[in-house]
């Protein structure tokens, strides 16, 4: 590393020690930016990237909410606003009772460059709460919902600040966010993304992150001559991201064999069938259920997670893996259990499944590797597509927008691929897409003077 590149990382963690996620979020973005900082001394010169290390603004807040037995409940709320270089803020909420400042930074400065990879005009934020949704009533995420928003809604806007879902939010929370901003403000704007589809929502956002994920998979494979059709492919998690994506390897011919939640696996050796992701879908989606519920129903193989212990999802042999559950879901070990079972290609659903160690074997190994930013950048292209829809007061079909996202999963493999073999290695798709995402960023910052 450059001297000047490392005595940044070592500013980032001394400012805020605590921030584990965040630092590495920058570490391994800056050693992308290493392989290209001494063609670029204009970036040096306008001490871009520190700039892009401190976010334009944090938004720390109270939120107090009365549950069902009448307790008062208080939480604490995050905006981060990391960047607004190219567009409004943009980026989703997280309700998780692990969530703290480091996870909303880190979430925040991936999402600056995933944005400017989709090509289109979004800066980059993240936003949510340490709430935790798990067994709570329906009027209870409401009450939390509208408390939540009776503070956030003066630092966002269609045009300032562009909210969307993340764990622990999809419609239900979006829709109760929504009415609360509506009631606020009285204004109906596309000031949150992942509507209803009656209320502005666009067709194909529920599904964008995971399809987007095996579009950007396929076009990586197509490059191998290898395919998903006939392939055996592991998913974690079980929500959103995982539902979407499992339905979509289904479709393409690639049988799913797992499916996770934080208490544990199920390993379907026959296969997830279509009918079979319908009943995850609705435990999942309408009955807030565990994963354990399909293993009963189906009888196959259950594996309860074990904290501190390689995630058994990441054991079991099969051609492709797509982690799809939260940050740090591969560590070593589990790196080391994927190479062994000669998985080919790691395709990121989730913002930094592996840990720097787990990228470092995989690649050196010859996994491919479909990196976060790149691989899951179809949810958030939607999510632009949807404030397009919403700025022209007009509603494209389903078809219309999937054949956007197909298009817009294309250029990215073509963008990060290509910055891959101009400023670092073919198929270092790592590299790619950190250098494609900060180029754009770069610019449009010194174009804009100190701000
Ligand atoms: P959901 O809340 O719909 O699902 C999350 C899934 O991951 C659940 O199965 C959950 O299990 C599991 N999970 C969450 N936290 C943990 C944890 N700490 N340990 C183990 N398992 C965990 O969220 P999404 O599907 O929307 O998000 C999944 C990932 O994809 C996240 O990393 C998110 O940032 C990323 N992402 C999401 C996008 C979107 O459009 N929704 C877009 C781009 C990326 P459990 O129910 O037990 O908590
Ligand atoms: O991590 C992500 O890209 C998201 N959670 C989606 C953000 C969005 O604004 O749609």
């Amino acid at each position: 590393m450059h001297s000047q590149i490392e005595e940044l990382y070592q500013m980032v963690c001394r400012r805020d020690p605590y921030e584990r996620e965040f630092h590495q979020a920058v570490h391994t973005f800056l050693l992308s930016i290493d392989k290209i900082i001494d063609e670029l001394p204009e970036v040096t010169y306008h001490k871009v990237l520190e700039r892009m290390t401190e976010p334009e603004r944090v938004i720390m807040f109270r939120v107090p909410w009365m549950d069902d037995e009448g307790r008062l409940q208080i939480n604490r709320g995050f905006r981060v606003q990391m960047s607004s270089a190219i567009g409004p803020y943009k980026g989703g909420l997280r309700l998780h009772p692990s969530v703290n400042l480091s996870i909303m930074k880190f979430l925040a400065f991936e999402q600056v460059f995933k944005n400017s990879l989709t090509g289109l005009p979004m800066g980059g934020g993240k936003g949510g709460s340490d709430f935790n949704p798990k067994g709570k009533s329906d009027a209870e995420v409401m009450r939390f919902c509208q408390s939540f928003m009776t503070e956030l809604f003066r630092h966002i806007g269609p045009d300032t600040d562009v909210p969307a879902g993340d764990i622990g939010v999809g419609a239900r929370e979006i829709g109760y966010l929504f009415g609360q901003y509506k009631r606020l403000t009285n204004s109906f704007v596309g000031v949150l993304t992942g509507k209803g589809q009656d209320f502005g929502g666009s067709f194909i956002r529920p599904e964008a992150t995971g399809y987007g994920l095996v579009y950007l998979s396929q076009a990586i494979l197509a490059d191998k001559k290898m395919d998903l059709e006939g392939s055996t492919c592991l998913v974690s998690g079980s929500g959103n991201v995982a539902q979407y994506t499992t339905e979509k390897l289904i479709s393409l011919g690639a049988k799913v064999v797992t499916m996770s939640d934080s208490s544990g696996m199920i390993y379907d050796e026959s296969g997830i069938t279509s009918e079979k992701l319908a009943f995850v879908k609705t435990l999942k989606n309408v009955k807030r259920g565990r994963i354990k519920e399909y293993a009963d129903k189906y009888g196959c193989t259950y594996i309860e997670r074990v904290e501190d212990t390689p995630n058994p999802v990441w054991d079991i042999k099969a051609d492709y893996a797509f982690p799809c559950a939260t940050q740090n879901e591969i560590l070593k070990a589990d790196a080391e259990n994927l190479v062994k079972n000669k998985v080919k290609l790691v395709g990121e659903g989730a913002n930094m499944p592996c840990s720097m160690e787990a990228e470092s074997i995989l690649t050196g190994n010859g996994v491919l590797l479909a990196p976060a930013k790149a691989a899951n950048a179809g949810g958030v292209a939607v999510s632009g597509l949807e404030m397009a829809q919403n700025s022209m007061r007009i509603k494209w079909t389903p078809e219309h927008v999937d054949s956007e996202l197909k298009n817009i999963m294309g250029n990215i493999y073509r963008n990060i691929s290509e910055a891959a073999e101009t400023y670092s290695t073919k198929d270092n798709f790592i590299d790619g897409a950190n250098i494609a995402g900060f180029l754009k960023v770069s610019r449009a910052m010194i174009a804009q003077g100190y701000v």
